[in-house]
C-alpha cells in the first residue's frame, strides 16, 4: 500500500525540511505547527528559518498544491513527529544544574493531537532525539487514547498502527543534501513497522536505510551526538592545557592529526545547539553511574564559555594597564559571531550569545558585536556592527565564531586585545 497522505508534526529545522522533501516527490503533505505565524509563513510558499536551498523547494511544494500547513492534525496515511525534544530545567536553588532530565512534554502533546485522526495501517515515526523508551512511551500514550486500535506494545504483532524510531541525522546548513543522502537508521517496533517505515523514506532518501529496533536506533543516535561532544570536549581540554603551557593548540592539532589514527576536532567557545548540548544528558539522566566519560565531556563543555569570558577580562585588565587614561568603561569589547556554529543564524543554546550577554551584563563599557548572518537581536545590551564599524571602535576583540566573512579578513587587534577561540586569526 503505498503513501497517498504524509503528515509532519512540527515544521522547525527538521519537519519543514523533512516535509518539503515528500512534497517534492510529489506526495500530498499536511504540515502541522503549533505557531500559526510560521504556519502562515509557509502557506505564503515562504520559510521561517534560514536554510539553504529550503526556500526554493517549500515555495514550489505550496504553489504546486503538495505541501499545506495547519495547526489542527487531519487524516494522513503516515504521520512523522519532529518536535523538541528539550530537558527539563533541574536547576536547585543555588542555580547549579544537576543532572539534566528529558521532557516529552512536546511529543505528548503530539501524539494527543493526532491520535484521533488515525486509522488502521497508519504509521507514527518519532524523528526527534529522544532517550531510550521513548517510542514505546508514544506507542501507549496514542494505545491511552485510542482503545479501539492495536499497538505494538508488551510484544503485540498483530497490529493496527505501526510505530518506529527513525531519528534525524542531518547537519543544520547542509539538510537539504543530507536528508537525501545520509544513511537512515530504521527502528521498527516490530518488524513490519521497519518495512513500513523503510517504504516511507524510500520516497527520497537515496542513502540505505538499515534497519534495527527502537530501542537500539534511540541510542544510535544519542551515541552519535554524545560521541562527538566527547571529541570536542578532548579539542577544548587541549586548548586550556595549551594556553596555560604556552603552546599554540591549533598547531598542535594540526600536527597531531598528521598522524594515520589521530583526527582530533577543533576547540571553540563551547558546544551549542539543541542537539549535542542536551542529547548526551539523555543517556547520562539515564545511566548516571556507567556514564562518567560523557559526563565529564559535558562539564568540560559547558565549563569553557566561562574560561572564555576570563580570558576577555584578562585582555581588558591588560588594555587598562597599558592605557592609563581609560577607565573599563572607556572601553569597548567587540564579539565576532554569535551564532552556534559557522555560517548559520541560529542563536539557539550558542555559546558565543552566552559569552557575549554575560560580557554585556558584567562589563562597564561597551559590548558590540558583528553577526552577519542576521538582521537584529532582542538583546538590547548588545548592539550589531558591521565588521568595519566593529573594528573601528573595538578596543579588546573577542572572536567567538569562524564564520566565512570573518576567514576572509585580518583585523589588526594587538595579540593580548585579541582572544581568538577558533584560531582564525591569531
Ligand atoms: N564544534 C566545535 N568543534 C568542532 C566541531 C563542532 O567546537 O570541531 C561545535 C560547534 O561550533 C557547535 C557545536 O560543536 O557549537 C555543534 O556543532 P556540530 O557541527 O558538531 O553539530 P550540530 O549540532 O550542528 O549537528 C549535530 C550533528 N551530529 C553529528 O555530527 C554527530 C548532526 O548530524 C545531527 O543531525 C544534529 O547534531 C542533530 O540534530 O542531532
Amino acid at each position: 500500500m503505498s503513501f497517498h497522505t504524509i503528515s509532519v508534526i512540527g515544521l522547525g529545522y527538521i519537519g519543514l525540511p523533512t516535509a518539503a522533501m515528500f512534497a517534492s516527490r510529489k506526495k500530498k503533505v499536511i504540515g502541522v505547527d503549533v505557531n500559526q505565524s510560521a504556519v502562515d509563513t509557509i502557506n505564503r510558499g515562504e520559510i521561517h528559518i534560514v536554510e539553504p536551498e529550503l526556500d526554493i523547494i517549500v515555495h514550489a511544494a505550496v504553489t504546486e498544491g503538495y505541501l499545506k500547513a495547519t495547526t489542527k492534525p487531519e487524516p494522513a496515511d503516515a504521520f512523522l513527529i519532529a518536535v523538541p525534544t528539550p530537558f527539563k530545567d533541574t536547576s536547585n536553588v543555588d542555580g547549579n544544574t544537576d543532572i539534566p532530565e528529558p521532557d516529552l512534554a512536546y511529543v505528548k502533546s503530539a501524539c494527543e493531537a493526532i491520535a484521533p485522526v488515525l486509522k488502521k495501517g497508519d504509521i507514527v515515526i518519532l524523528e526527534s532525539t529522544s532517550p531510550v523508551g521513548a517510542t514505546e512511551q508514544m506507542a501507549e500514550w496514542l494505545a491511552e487514547v485510542r482503545a479501539d486500535l492495536a499497538f505494538p506494545i508488551n510484544g503485540n504483532e498483530e497490529i493496527d498502527i505501526n510505530i518506529a524510531h527513525c531519528p534525524e541525522r542531518v547537519l543544520p546548513g547542509h539538510v537539504v543534501r543530507e536528508l537525501v543522502e545520509n544513511d537512515r537508521v530504521i527502528g521498527g517496533m516490530t518488524d513490519a513497522c521497519s518495512k513500513r517505515a523503510v517504504e516511507l523514506y524510500k520516497t527520497f532518501v537515496v542513502g540505505e536505510c538499515v534497519v534495527t529496533n527502537a530501542r537500539t536506533a534511540e541510542m544510535a543516535k544519542l551515541t552519535e551526538n554524545s560521541c562527538r561532544d566527547v571529541q570536542i570536549a578532548f579539542a577544548n581540554e587541549l586548548s586550556v592545557i595549551c594556553d596555560k603551557l604556552d603552546i599554540d593548540v591549533w598547531e598542535l592539532i594540526s600536527l597531531a592529526n598528521r598522524h594515520p589514527r589521530i583526527n582530533i576536532l577543533q576547540p571553540g567557545p563551547g558546544v551549542g545547539g539543541h542537539c549535542i548540548a542536551v542529547d548526551p544528558w539523555f543517556i547520562v539522566s539515564k545511566s548516571p553511574e556507567e556514564s562518567a566519560l560523557i559526563h565529564t565531556a559535558r562539564k568540560v563543555n559547558s565549563a569553557k564559555p566561562q574560561w572564555v569570558i576570563d580570558k576577555v577580562k584578562v585582555a581588558i585588565a591588560d588594555y587598562l594597564q597599558a592605557t592609563p587614561s581609560k577607565t573599563a568603561a572607556d572601553v569597548t569589547v567587540a564579539c565576532y559571531g554569535l551564532a552556534f556554529k559557522a555560517d548559520i543564524d541560529d542563536l539557539r543554546e550558542s555559546p558565543a550569545l552566552e559569552i557575549a550577554l554575560e560580557l554585556a551584563n558584567t562589563h562597564p563599557g561597551n559590548v558590540v558585536a558583528v553577526e552577519p548572518n542576521v538582521e537584529s537581536i532582542s538583546h538590547q545590551s548588545i548592539e550589531l556592527k558591521s565588521i568595519s564599524e566593529a573594528e573601528k571602535v573595538a578596543d579588546v576583540a573577542v572572536l567567538l565564531v569562524d564564520h566565512s566573512e570573518f576567514k576572509e579578513i585580518k583585523p589588526t587587534f594587538a595579540p593580548q586585545y585579541l582572544v581568538d577561540t577558533r584560531g582564525i586569526w591569531s
